[in-house]
């Protein structure tokens, strides 16, 4: 090897961030916010708490930088394993959320959506989230699209599911089951040709996928960063966009992304 593949991008790069070549659809696992709390003796709902505001942070740098899809891993099909007052905790933030940022979501033209096993969620959770989708379903711009008690090969077997149904019933023949036809079945058949994420993001140092996205990543881009979720900052967050584009370069206009094409 005669270079280092390039991982991380230095501060006079951010200023190069091409405003014409942001990711259409950027999907990130947030975390670290344990480890952010306990690093400053505070407990983990602390670092919870503190997470949730940086979504907002976040939301916003996002939609303002043109970022059409958002979608934020919140909750897990195997976060239920922690203990009982971090998951009650973590229950209560979506309506905490949303009591305090609907009118910035408005202004900002960000539209709320939610995949995941929602039926599962406690009912009050269930209704804060349901209440969301609904007051911002006209707004046009920018998707919010929450992963919340999400598992991708859960996700991938209800949907395989939904078509060995479709077969059984004689509405589908088993050989027109072809890749769009599982796209089609998965829960962010909703985002249309937005479905699949350009660049994922994992903060908190972390080099793991953890059952996410796991057919909708398939073409993406990869930047790990080890800062922890409530560090994240526009600028950290900037500097990680101006990474997947200095990547995306090195393809020397051969292998573009195809979210590069205009
Ligand atoms: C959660 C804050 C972010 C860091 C990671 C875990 C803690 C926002 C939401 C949310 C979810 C759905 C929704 C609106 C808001 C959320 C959970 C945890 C469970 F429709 N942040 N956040 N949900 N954290």
């Amino acid at each position: 090897m005669f270079f280092k593949k390039q991982t991380t991008v230095t501060p006079d790069q951010v200023a190069q961030l091409d405003k014409t070549r942001i990711p259409n659809h950027i999907a990130v696992i947030m975390d670290g916010n344990g480890r952010w709390a306990k690093r400053q003796n505070l407990p983990r709902i602390a670092g919870h708490q503190r997470g949730m505001e940086v979504v907002k942070d976040i939301t916003k740098t996002a939609s303002q930088l043109g970022v059409k899809v958002l979608t934020l891993y919140a909750f897990s099909t195997e976060n239920w394993k922690r203990p009982e007052t971090e998951v009650g905790f973590l229950m209560k933030l979506p309506g905490k959320f949303f009591d305090t940022f609907v009118p910035e979501l408005m202004a900002n033209n960000v539209r709320v959506n939610v995949i995941g096993y929602i039926d599962q969620l406690p009912a009050d959770t269930r209704q804060a989230v349901d209440r969301a989708v609904a007051q911002t379903a006209t707004n046009t711009g920018m998707i919010l699209n929450f992963a919340l008690n999400y598992g991708g090969r859960a996700e991938i077997v209800t949907g395989v599911q939904q078509l060995a149904q479709l077969v059984a019933e004689g509405h589908l023949a088993p050989e027109d089951i072809n890749e769009q036809a599982i796209s089609d079945v998965l829960m962010t058949a909703a985002l249309g040709e937005l479905a699949d994420p350009d660049l994922l993001i994992r903060t908190s140092g972390e080099i793991r996928l953890s059952n996410f996205l796991l057919w909708q990543l398939a073409y993406a881009e990869f930047v790990f960063i080890d800062e922890h979720w409530p560090d994240m900052t526009p600028a950290v967050f900037e500097r990680t966009i101006a990474t997947y584009q200095a990547r995306n370069r090195r393809f020397g206009g051969l292998a573009e992304n195809k979210s590069d094409k205009k």
